[in-house]
């Protein structure tokens, strides 16, 4: 099927567009086309954002919210159907990519919901007969790039806030995973959604997303993707004096403490570390673990990840799906080669697989390698596939201190059940999120999400700090005295 932008309302063929094959990761099968699209394309879809912005803030944010109303109901009838596709272009498992839809259809209800709050606030003025008033505005026509690893959860964390705040969307999708983009624009046709209040605009982040950038009437550009890519996008909007919003890389750990339960810990190690292939921003790819329970860890968890069966995830027995494409498969296998070299003890996988079945997809075996020093590559760089480094430790204290001391800052866990021990951690870990007693990665759409240090720049999806991202702060002062009053200045004298 070959894929189209979607612009002010319209599907634009362009045949003179450059078109990509679109692959599913499970067996080479190609799945359509997406076009490269040129800046021409965005000039237009970012034409068509304005105008239908200024009327789109003029309808009351509750009428707003009744189209994401629509949308989750939408959403919710082609689940399976969403989920299947889901699968097919982005590889994870079948229970995950319905699991994904269900965040869409959570964001969609809860974004909705906004519709009548978006509180602002209402503070005393300084001056006798006058009222001061702070409400959200919107910013405008917001520029919106996505990854494929959560191609429609994520799409949904940005557009549906910046939808009902009143701003219009160009959202450059990635190439990689362009159904879920396709399927949500039609949904967005089919409840209606006035035309160039949702644009997409298909190509690469060079010539895409730089236009996009660079639009003087994108007022706001929100990413997730790699921390390399993203300290572009902030390096070209700070530039052009762009609010930017960015959520990146992660190095998560898993902290397992001697008092561990570690039933629990093994299956949180295992789904938070090779669920979605490892592929997951909040993936685990670190485990921590106190020197006395080490060993029966390290024998457990490599009996249980040799049993994981790995294929295709539209097969229901799958443990372990695809990674995205050939150079994930390299980047992957560089970084268990250089593991290799740097000393670290492979405990188990460490191969590319390609026999019978898997022959014509992309596909790694889960990883565990032991003695991994805290600070050597392998323990520092995020690597995006199902590949675990285990380090010991001596106490809570030092834990910790391997936890911080990466680059990133956004998901940890720990597995104690001393509730002193859960406490100091929850306190001390440096990271956006933690979770205390489960895996690394299973964040709910109504908390903020996102990280510390170089996993992003501050802001959160998510919650209802996304409304942060998408609002301008208005504030608000009516005078009904009847005369002129100076504010800072005795109006007496
Ligand atoms: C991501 O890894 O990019 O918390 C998003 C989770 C999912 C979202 C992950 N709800 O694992």
């Amino acid at each position: 099927m070959e894929l189209l932008n979607f612009i002010g309302g319209q599907w634009i063929q362009n045949t003179t567009l450059q078109a990509m094959p679109v692959i599913n990761p499970a067996n080479g099968e190609q799945l359509g086309t997406v076009p490269l699209s040129t800046k021409e394309q965005v000039d237009l879809a970012v034409q068509k954002a304005k105008a239908a912005q200024k009327e789109w803030a003029l309808i009351p944010a509750p009428k707003r919210a009744d189209y994401l109303y629509e949308i989750a109901f939408k959403l919710k009838e082609n689940k399976e159907h969403l989920a299947q596709m889901l699968t097919k272009e982005m590889g994870k498992l079948i229970e995950e990519a319905r699991g994904e839809v269900q965040e869409g259809i959570d964001m969609a209800l809860y974004m909705a919901a906004e519709g009548r709050r978006l509180f602002g606030e209402t503070v005393p003025s300084e001056l006798p007969n006058k009222f001061a008033m702070s409400v959200r505005a919107p910013i405008g026509v917001a520029g919106l790039i996505t990854p494929w690893n959560f191609p429609i959860a994520i799409a949904t964390w940005k557009a549906f806030p910046a939808l009902v705040a009143g701003n219009t969307v160009v959202w450059k999708p990635s190439n990689e995973t362009p159904f879920m983009a396709y399927e949500l624009a039609k949904i967005c046709e089919e409840v209606g959604l006035p035309a160039g209040v949702l644009n997409i605009v298909f190509g690469s982040g060079p010539t895409v997303g730089t236009a996009m950038i660079e639009h003087p009437d994108i007022r706001i550009i929100s990413f997730t993707g790699s921390t390399a890519t993203g300290s572009k996008v902030a390096e070209l909007g700070g530039k052009h004096l762009k609010k930017v919003s960015l959520e990146m890389g992660g190095k998560n750990a898993v902290i397992v403490m001697d008092d561990a339960d570690l039933d629990l810990a093994l299956e949180g190690i295992l789904w938070s570390a090779f669920g979605t292939a490892g592929q997951r921003c909040t993936a685990c790819s670190r485990v921590i673990v106190h020197k006395d329970v080490k060993q029966e860890l390290e024998q457990r968890l490599v009996a249980l990840t040799k049993n994981l069966l790995v294929g295709d995830g539209l097969n229901p027995a799958t443990k372990v799906g695809p990674v995205i494409n050939k150079a994930a498969l390299e980047k992957i296998n560089h970084y268990v080669q250089i593991g290799k070299q740097q000393g670290a003890t492979l405990l188990t996988g460490g191969d590319i697989l390609s026999e019978g079945d898997l022959a014509n997809g992309y596909y790694f075996a889960p990883t565990i390698f032991t003695n991994v020093e805290a600070t050597s590559i392998l323990a520092q760089e995020e690597i995006f596939g199902p590949v675990i480094s285990i380090i010991e430790v001596g106490s809570l204290e030092e834990a910790i201190d391997v936890n911080n001391g990466v680059k990133f800052g956004l998901s940890s866990s720990i597995f104690s059940q001393n509730v002193n021990t859960i406490f100091k951690a929850q306190q001390l870990l440096d990271t956006g999120i933690v979770y205390v007693n489960a895996g690394t990665t299973g964040a709910e759409i109504h908390l903020p999400f996102g990280g510390t240090k170089g996993t992003g720049n501050g802001h959160r999806d998510s919650g209802q700090a996304a409304l942060d991202v998408y609002t301008e702060w208005k504030s608000i002062y009516v005078d009904y005295s009847g005369k002129l009053q100076r504010a800072q200045i005795d109006n007496n004298e």
